[in-house]
Order: structure tokens, then C-alpha cells, then sequence
């Protein structure tokens, strides 16, 4: 089996390194961040996944996996670092560069270099290959390079890992094919090659589509806000025509992912793109519309106590990347609001439920942990100075906690406000 050296430790990285380490292959997991190098070494994990902190015991106890801060000299090279948006809102693609160019002096003839960080199309053909050819190496006959982005989903990460179809975009047919061996070895899913120009924009539209959709139902949330109906009586009545699958609103878009990618189109093609850049303007500012609403519920009360219920970008997950509920909070306690954050996936960040409710206002659910479903709001009420509860996740069965005189609103009453 060959050796197969993973840049980028982090959600996708580390999870990839470990299901190739326990699929026979040698791994050498690089990150250039010393602390999770040594946490690592030492078997302790950020990451709240299930099965992960298992598979990274197993693997490490049988030497399949070491650790490092630079790439050591492996056949197959990995590339799963960060592209996130600069300041301008275009892909800062600077560490999968540096992860290349860190690359470059372990490579030998005939070995394979594969990018699954997310990237704009054109990346691989137009930045990466020349990189490489500039470096000495001709692409597709001294070594290979493929594009191969991930489709796990945060929360079902390992499970996806192993089952969901990939698509394998090569430079050339035979980088496309060298990619494919590699991944056909744990993949259960599909394996589909083609060239990495389409598969870059594969990839980013998978998120765009979701993104697109989650937009068109926080449009309607305000479109039935304006009129006064139910938004959820809506969806549920629409959902039962056979072709029609409208997905959840909420307080807006986040994660690495929806809130990223959808601009990595929109930078190559700004005059097309018009309903993909719309759809990403309403999910991000539909936090305000969660604000305003949130400000009328305490009745505009100067330094009023607001419990935030999750800032997670969504249940489960301990992950605040891009967080709708993190802006959230912010601007509230900007417009000088005491803010009591409850989040027991961001145990950093978080007070006890008892803490955050105590003589709050509103509670405001931002996220859909499951912990908070279970939750008995009646009782905290009790705790409260006024018992709302504001359910941005719809969550909670509607009416459902209007004991000792508590108040639930959620995306669907909220036009009663
Ligand atoms: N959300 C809604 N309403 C919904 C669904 C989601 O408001 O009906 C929100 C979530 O609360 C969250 C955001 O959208 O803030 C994104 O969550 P998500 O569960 O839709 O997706 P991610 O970002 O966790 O993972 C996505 C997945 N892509 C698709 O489903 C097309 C995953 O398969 C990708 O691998 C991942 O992005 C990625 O890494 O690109």
C-alpha cells in the first residue's frame, strides 16, 4: 500500500486521514499548527464527530497514522486546507498555494497531488498546474493531480466519508484515473472522473443549490411575516404537492461551507451569477430581521436580558464558522442588550441554562440542538423577569410551552409581534 501524506487537519482533513489509515494505507497527517500536531500525538481531538475520537485511538495504536508539522515524503499528497473568502468576497486560495509549495520538494516521478479543499473553477487548470510545471514537473506525465472536494455532511462526517459518490476531476484522464484508485479503496460510493474544471463547479454548486433554497423560504418567511400568515403552515401545505421539497427557515446561512461557495461562482461570473449573489444577500441578512424582531419582543427595553439559546451555525455541531447566531449575539450586545449565551457544543463560550435564563427577558433559540428541544420551558420560565421565547428554529411544537405564562414565538407566529 502506499503512503499518503494529508495536508490540513480539520474537519475534512483529519477524518480522511484516519479512514485511509484504517483502509490499509500509511498516513502522515500534516498541519501547520504545532498544538494540534502535539493534541493529536497525544490522541486528544477538537473536532465533535461521532465515531472520530474511536477511529483515531485505533489507528494511532496500530502506527497506522504519525503526525507532523511538514510534509514528510509520501507517494500521494492530499491537499484539504481552508479556502476562505477575502475581503473582497473572492476565494483566498493562499493555503492550498502554500500547501503546494510546501509539497513541491517531497515530490518524486510519478506521484499524485489532490486537492479537496473547496476552489474556484478554473484553479487547478489555470494556478495550480502551472505551479507545478514551473516547479519542473509536467503534469499528467511526471506527476498527477486531480481535484477531488468532499461532500461530507458536519454531524455525519464519518459515514459520508465512506459512501457518498465523488466526483474525481483530472488534469488528464490518467491524473483522474490515479486519483480514483486511491479513493476506491475505502469509497463505497460511486466514483465518477472527469475534468477538474467541472468537478471544481460540481462542487460549488452543490452548496449553492442548498443555499439558493434555504433563501427562497427565508424570502417567504418574510414575505408571510408581511402578510400575517404562518410560514410553516405554508411549507408544510406546499411540501405535499409530489414535486415540491422546500427546506427549513431560519436566522440565516453558516458554516465553511453555503456561506462561502456560492461567491466563488459569483467572482468568475458576476453577470450571470444574479440569482446566486440574491440568494446569498437574503441568507445573510436575515439575521437583522431576527434582531428586529427579537428587539420588539423585549419591547425595545433598554439593557434587557436576552438568554441565547446556541451559537453553533447548526444543531449538533460545536463549529461557529460563519454563525448567523454569532452575529446575532454580537449586535445585540452591541445595541447594549446583557447577553447570557447557552451552548453546551461551545462549552467555551457558554454559561449553564440556569445562568442565561436567569431574570432574562427572552430566551432566543438560534440553533437546533438537540439538547434544547428537550429542554422544559414552562420551568424556566419561572426563572425569567418576563417568559418569552423566541424560537428562530422552529424547534419547539408550536404552543406548546405556554405554561406558568410563557410566551413562545417562533418563524411562524412571529407576525403576531
Ligand atoms: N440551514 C437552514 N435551513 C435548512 C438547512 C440548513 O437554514 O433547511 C442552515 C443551517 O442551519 C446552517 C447552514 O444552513 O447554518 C448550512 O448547513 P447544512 O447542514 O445545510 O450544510 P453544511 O454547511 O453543514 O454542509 C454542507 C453540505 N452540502 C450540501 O448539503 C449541499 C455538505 O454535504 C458539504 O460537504 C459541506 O457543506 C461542505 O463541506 O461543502
Amino acid at each position: 500500500m502506499e503512503t499518503i501524506c494529508v495536508l490540513g487537519l480539520g474537519y475534512i482533513g483529519l477524518p480522511t486521514a484516519l479512514v485511509l489509515a484504517s483502509s490499509g494505507y500509511r498516513v502522515a497527517g500534516v498541519d501547520t499548527d504545532k498544538a494540534l500536531i502535539e493534541n493529536l500525538n497525544q490522541g486528544r481531538m477538537k473536532i465533535e464527530e461521532a465515531d472520530l475520537q474511536e477511529l483515531l485511538r485505533q489507528v494511532k495504536d496500530r502506527g497506522a497514522i504519525s503526525f507532523h508539522t511538514r510534509p514528510v515524503r509520501s507517494s500521494v499528497f492530499i491537499i484539504a486546507v481552508p479556502t476562505p473568502l477575502n475581503t473582497f468576497k473572492q476565494a483566498d486560495i493562499s493555503y492550498v498555494l502554500q500547501a503546494l509549495d510546501s509539497v513541491i520538494p517531497c515530490l518524486s516521478p510519478q506521484d499524485l497531488v489532490v486537492v479537496e479543499s473547496t476552489i474556484p473553477a478554473g484553479c487547478c487548470e489555470q494556478v495550480l498546474k502551472p505551479r507545478l510545471e514551473g516547479a519542473g514537473f509536467m503534469v499528467g506525465r511526471d506527476v498527477f493531480l486531480a481535484h477531488c472536494p468532499e461532500r461530507v455532511l458536519p454531524g455525519r462526517i464519518l459515514q459520508e466519508l465512506i459512501n457518498c459518490p465523488r466526483i474525481i476531476g483530472g488534469c488528464t484522464v490518467a491524473c483522474g484515473e490515479r486519483a480514483r484508485q486511491i479513493y476506491q479503496v475505502f469509497s463505497r460510493g460511486r466514483l465518477y472522473t472527469t475534468n477538474c474544471t467541472t468537478a471544481e463547479i460540481t462542487k460549488l454548486v452543490e452548496n449553492t443549490y442548498r443555499d439558493v433554497n434555504i433563501a427562497l423560504v427565508n424570502e417567504l418567511t418574510l414575505i408571510c411575516q408581511k402578510l400575517g400568515i404562518n410560514v410553516l403552515e405554508v411549507i408544510g401545505y406546499a411540501n405535499q404537492h409530489p414535486r415540491v421539497s422546500l427546506l427549513h427557515p431560519g436566522p440565516g446561512v453558516g458554516g465553511h461551507c453555503l456561506a462561502v461557495d456560492p461567491y466563488f461562482i459569483v467572482e468568475k461570473a458576476p453577470q450571470q451569477a444574479r440569482l446566486i449573489a440574491l440568494a446569498r444577500e437574503i441568507n445573510s441578512t436575515m439575521p437583522l430581521f431576527i434582531i428586529e424582531t427579537a428587539k420588539k419582543l423585549v419591547n425595545h427595553k433598554e439593557k434587557a436580558k436576552i438568554a441565547v439559546f446556541g451559537l453553533a451555525y447548526k444543531g449538533n455541531v460545536g463549529d461557529v464558522r460563519e454563525s448567523p447566531a454569532v452575529q446575532i449575539k454580537q449586535a445585540l450586545s452591541e445595541a447594549g442588550y446583557i447577553i447570557g449565551v447557552f451552548d453546551p457544543h461551545v462549552p467555551d463560550e457558554s454559561i449553564t441554562v440556569d445562568e442565561a435564563v436567569r431574570d432574562a427577558d427572552l430566551i432566543l433559540i438560534l440553533t437546533d440542538h438537540d439538547e434544547f428541544k428537550s429542554l422544559d420551558y414552562s420551568q424556566l420560565a419561572l426563572k425569567m423577569h418576563r417568559p418569552v421565547v423566541f424560537d428562530t428554529r422552529n424547534i419547539l411544537p408550536e404552543g406548546g410551552s405556554g405554561t406558568n405564562g410563557c410566551r413562545l414565538y417562533n418563524l411562524g407566529n412571529v407576525a403576531a409581534t
